[in-house]
């Protein structure tokens, strides 16, 4: 857009002089952000609406994006790049003498998702956006986000989210699109004079779902999309004492966090059930405004289902066609599977979800009918030809449970995971049955990233370098990244991407400073693992690893100088992580006070990792531990990120490592461990013997033993527990069994930092080659294969 930066003043001023009656400089920091995140809504509204009256009068075809958490990360700055005014709005302020940085940091960050599917989620709608396709998301206006992290004494200790206490700017409610859903009660079916059966509800109760839409704005596209996250709040008018109104206000009140336990489930089935059936009714309501007959639907309207939790969307699409559309079930479920698409993100059995029957029926009485009737057709259909034992290990209720995933399958022309070998393992595994009953509705789509965040905004030094070496084409098309391998044995080139690299490490270690009061050398090798805390994800390898550093140290060998630098959220009620989270720290609290090592051994875990967080830290890595058990972890894309702005991965063969070692060089990357394969054989076979492994390695025994001999200060228990696991319970995730493999490639990693030429000749290969993962192209092949939203292209490009 053509702004100039004196109009931007004049727009900032009035702004300022409008919300808050006073003159810029007499505001808080906070108020000034306010105010420019009013210009800056200002700035696109009006795409926003052209953008709605475009696909209108055009009748594109509509993808809605269903999950149950989104991690947006701030906006201004994405906002800013995207509508191309960043330099403008900079120039601006700096002529106000106000500090960009300042303001952009004053703006909270949505933290209304777990981890990679929330934040796959908003990679995606920003990716829609910026490839001009019409593609929105619905999902659950959380009153209270992911908790806040703090260490206290090295324990996780969790503070609420409450997020919204400052008014969330970017956000629009839109009480008149306000929608009815219903829960519990009686279903009575009435038949009607044509056959069909109509549903009459007696008893249930009504909860309104508020939506609140936030701007996607795609980058300079012109294309405005729309978040839509439903708030429950009392049907207005009704009478409702305190207890009625917390219980529906419980609703949107909290996320969950990533939990195995069972407590709360009926709220989290309320929760499903609440943007599901909201967002598919407004779907319908607005599709029949627009067109003139709801068998075009999914001619022009696409629902994807991202991981079972929106996967009711099946069951909610077929009331509605059935008991208010009066179609009959065939009709109904070819138009339902042909509108719906389902991506999983876990191969873990235990992370499968299950509704018990019971609990499904009395919440949703007539969902559960329709979920009966699907069961009832889906064995009618393939007993004959595949025999009872496969109808019934696939049927989508068994043993008194509604199983999701396979209802999401059933229900679903489309169906992926999220890597190669996650797709191939789901093929073969988890969802085997189905393959054999639908092999075309199978398909992979590999995650992706939005290098516009991670790369143009968190990484100015390095985008500055590459803009002077290829001209700013990249910025739109990633892939022209792979022209930067011409200047792989340039020396000049080579140190400048040395300089930025060190430039951002200087940044990451004030933060480290200011949040830890630990300083840290910027020219040590920056070690990073920023995921969740998960037992599968193997922190414990990495620690193992720099507890054997420590030892070598001590012992008088000399390594390179290293910083190792974690962040990691354990839910609440995860025992085990919490655990390793404590030895982290316990591990920190020793190293980086015993002045024998601690210029060559440095541990920095920084609390609460988060969207924000990881801008800071993924520029500053030198080294990207993606150390999974191989068959563990679906995707990644902290992988992704990390790659993107030249770190060298070390890894398993797990996810879509495996697909950047291909496109980055197995030379510019450093592997170890157990295949997928391997692993998988050897638990079907029962061959493996955690404690062999640890009786053989006499560096293994020491770093192991170490956990309960005292030398590490203030585990006593939390030792014992993992010591446990590891030798007792036979090391579910290999740990012990990747030990020596993870030492030899952490081994070659150092010689590689020796060559601080062939370093960096690794690091640029990684960043040319990070393109492909830019999730505007991901996005492309779900509009091209899945949501047939873009014409089709041959296979490969
Ligand atoms: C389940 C039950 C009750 C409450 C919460 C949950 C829950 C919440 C979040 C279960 C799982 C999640 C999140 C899973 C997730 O983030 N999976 C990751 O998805 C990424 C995007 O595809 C992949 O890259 C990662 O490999 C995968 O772990």
């Amino acid at each position: 857009m053509g702004l100039t930066t004196a109009q931007f003043i004049k727009d900032y001023k009035a702004a300022a002089l409008h919300l808050f009656a006073d003159s810029l400089d007499n505001l808080s920091t906070l108020q000034q952000y306010q105010a420019l995140a009013f210009v800056v809504k200002g700035y696109y509204a009006k795409d926003w609406v052209q953008t709605k009256a475009n696909n209108e009068k055009h009748h594109r075809k509509q993808v809605y994006y269903f999950s149950i958490e989104f991690m947006p990360g701030r906006l201004l700055g994405s906002n800013l790049l995207n509508l191309g005014i960043k330099a403008t709005v900079e120039a601006g302020l700096e002529r106000l003498a106000l500090d960009p940085v300042t303001l952009y940091a004053a703006e909270g960050d949505p933290g209304l998702g777990n981890g990679g599917l929330g934040r796959l989620a908003s990679a995606f709608l920003d990716a829609m956006a910026s490839v001009g396709m019409a593609g929105h998301g619905n999902g659950i206006r959380y009153q209270y986000g992911l908790f806040q992290q703090r260490f206290v004494d090295g324990y996780q200790v969790e503070l609420p989210d409450d997020w919204l206490r400052d008014p969330y700017v970017w956000e629009t409610r839109k009480e008149n699109r306000a929608v009815i859903v219903k829960y519990g009660g009686q279903v009575e079916l009435r038949p009607r004079a044509n056959g069909s059966l109509q549903a009459i509800y007696h008893g249930a109760e009504d909860v309104l779902a508020v939506p609140y839409d936030t701007a996607m704005v795609g980058y300079r596209t012109g294309c405005v999309n729309t978040l839509r996250l439903w708030a429950a709040e009392p049907v207005p008018g009704r009478a409702h004492n305190l207890a009625e109104k917390a219980r529906v206000n419980a609703i949107t009140q909290i996320l969950y966090p990533d939990d195995s336990d069972n407590d709360g489930r009926e709220l989290r089935l309320r929760q499903e059930y609440f943007f599901v059936s909201a967002g598919v009714q407004s779907i319908v309501t607005h599709f029949k405004r627009t067109h003139a007959d709801l068998h075009l639907l999914p001619q022009f309207i696409a629902i994807h289902i991202n991981d079972t939790h929106p996967a009711m969307a099946v069951l909610e699409l077929m009331r509605i066609l059935l008991d208010e559309e009066e179609m009959t079930w065939e009709e109904a479920w070819r138009l339902t599977v042909a509108t719906m698409s389902y991506t999983n993100h876990t191969l873990m059995t235990e992370a499968l979800e299950t509704w018990p029957e019971s609990m499904f029926a009395g919440l949703l009485p007539r969902l559960y009918q329709i979920a009966q009737e699907i069961d009832h057709r889906f064995r009618a259909a393939h007993v004959q030809q595949y025999g009872e034992l496969l109808v019934d290990r696939s049927a989508p209720i068994a043993n008194g449970q509604l199983r999701m995933a396979y209802l999401a399958v059933i229900g679903s022309h489309a169906v992926n995971g999220v890597a190669k070998l996650h797709t191939e393992l789901l093929e073969q595994s988890v969802l085997h049955d189905f393959y054999t009953l639908y092999p075309a509705r199978f398909n992979n789509k590999t995650n992706g990233i939005t290098p516009r965040r991670w790369v143009q905004l968190a990484d100015p030094a390095l985008a500055t370098l590459i803009d002077a070496t290829l001209g700013p084409g990249w910025r739109r098309d990633p892939r022209a990244l792979q022209d930067l391998r011409a200047h792989a044995d340039d020396p000049a080139f080579l140190a400048a991407l040395n300089a930025a690299k060190l430039a951002n490490k200087g940044r990451l270690a004030a933060v480290i400073q200011q949040q830890l009061g630990l300083y840290v050398d910027p020219s040590a090798m920056f070690d990073v693992q920023i995921k969740r805390l998960h037992a599968y994800k193997r922190q414990l390898l990495h620690v193992f690893g720099l507890l054997d550093s420590y030892r070598a140290l001590k012992a008088g060998e000399d390594r390179p100088a290293r910083v190792h630098v974690f962040g990691a959220k354990a839910a609440p009620s995860y025992r085990y992580a919490k655990s390793v989270i404590k030895l982290i720290n316990a591990v920190a609290d020793l190293v980086n006070h015993d002045p024998a090592v601690n210029q060559k051994l440095q541990v920095a875990f920084l609390p609460n990792y988060g969207v924000s967080l990881a801008e800071a830290i993924i520029p500053a890595a030198d080294v990207s531990e993606q150390i999974s058990l191989a068959g563990t972890e679906a995707s990644g894309t902290s992988n992704m990120k990390l790659m993107a702005t030249g770190a060298i991965t070390l890894a398993t063969l797990d996810g879509a490592n495996i697909e950047i070692q291909a496109v980055a060089g197995a030379e510019n990357m450093v592997t170890f461990g157990l295949t997928a394969t391997e692993a998988t054989r050897m638990q079907s076979a029962h061959t493996y013997n955690a404690r062999a492994v640890y009786e053989a390695d006499p560096r293994l025994r020491a770093v192991v033993d170490m956990l309960t001999d005292g030398s590490i200060p203030g585990i006593a228990s939390e030792g014992r527990e993992i010591r446990t696991e590891l030798l007792d319970y036979n090391d579910t995730y290999f740990v012990l069994e990747d030990f020596a493999a993870y030492l030899a490639a952490n081994r070659k990693l150092d010689a590689l930092w020796a060559d601080p030429d062939r370093w960096a000749q690794a690091a640029l290969a990684n960043i040319a080659a990070s393109g492909q993962f830019s999730a505007d192209f991901t996005v492309q092949r779900y509009g091209r294969e899945v949501w047939h939203v873009l014409p089709e292209q041959p296979i490969g490009d």
